[in-house]
């Protein structure tokens, strides 16, 4: 059955009178999707009628975000691949963050480094306001893209990242590598798209991140999750995966996080943001 997927102006005014008397969006959204609306629909509708009428709800402004595992958190503490087996080191449930190991092979990182070099710029951001893109202060580190499948090498660990994630390699955003020296660091951001800059014909929403560690940094340069408390050293060959878009289309803002500044040597890392769509 097709679900619905239009408001009436009526069921609007009856939306805001409701909400206006204290019922949570979430409770309106689920009566909503009850009664045979799209889910995500039910729910993006409410975010936007709760936003553009400052209505203070129960929950605060917010509709909680609902939790759902990826397919890389069903797969148990060993997830295989055709050419590695990488270890699950720990899990966190919310945001949803799997701390990996033995993702690339020592000779990997090298090579994922060497073939960066040539190609650093400085790094860019995605002003949350405007949605440009701009160099600025916060993030001091410089950083390359690869393209898609660009060679045989990229398409290896691009295959990899498909098998371990289950998202098409489609879904991804050409590998980024990043390099931080003594000092640099990446403030704390969030990587989904604020909303006026969401493409839909190019793959929607980021959903998830994995940042690949490709070297030991000595003092510094950890990757830190602020409002849970969380910091990873970097370790070469290993990865954090962290899971941020959910299939009604919230975002997790407990992701937040920021690289700190390198106290010590250098910091190289690789970074592939996944979208919930196919890119091309
Ligand atoms: O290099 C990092 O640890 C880092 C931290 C936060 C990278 C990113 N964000 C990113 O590439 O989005
Ligand atoms: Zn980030």
């Amino acid at each position: 059955m097709t679900k619905i997927k239009q408001l009436s102006s009526e069921l609007r005014d009856w939306i805001i009178q409701t909400l206006k008397t204290g019922v949570s969006p979430v409770a309106i959204a689920d009566a909503l999707i009850k009664k045979g609306f799209d889910p995500r629909f039910a729910y993006e509708s409410l975010f936007k009628i709760v936003g553009n009428e400052q209505i203070k709800t129960t929950e605060s402004t917010e509709i909680p975000y609902e939790y759902e595992v990826p397919s890389i958190g069903q797969k148990g503490n060993m997830i295989t691949t055709a050419d590695r087996d990488i270890k699950v080191l720990s899990r966190i449930e919310k945001p949803f963050t799997l701390h990996l190991d033995n993702v690339l092979s020592i000779e990997e990182c090298d090579e994922l480094i060497s073939l960066a070099k040539e190609r650093l710029q400085p790094s860019r951001v995605v002003d949350p306001n405007t949605g440009a893109e701009k160099v600025v202060p916060g993030r001091t580190s410089k950083g390359m893209y690869f393209q898609i499948r660009e060679n045989e090498f990229i398409e290896k660990i691009e295959k990899r990242i498909e098998e371990m994630t289950n998202f098409p390699i489609e879904n991804g955003e050409g590998l980024q590598v990043l390099n931080y020296e003594i000092g640099e660091e990446y403030k704390p951001h969030f990587d989904f798209f604020p909303p006026n800059k969401i493409d839909r014909d190019k793959g929607g929403q980021r959903v998830a991140t994995l940042l690949i560690y490709l070297n030991d940094v000595p003092a510094g340069g950890e990757t830190v999750f602020q409002k849970i408390g969380l910091s990873v050293v970097p370790k070469k060959g290993s990865a954090v995966y962290f899971h941020y878009g959910n299939s009604i289309g919230q975002v997790d803002r407990l992701s937040v996080h920021s690289s700190i500044p390198v106290q010590e040597g250098e910091k190289w890392v690789a970074t592939k943001w996944i979208r919930e769509g196919n890119i091309y």
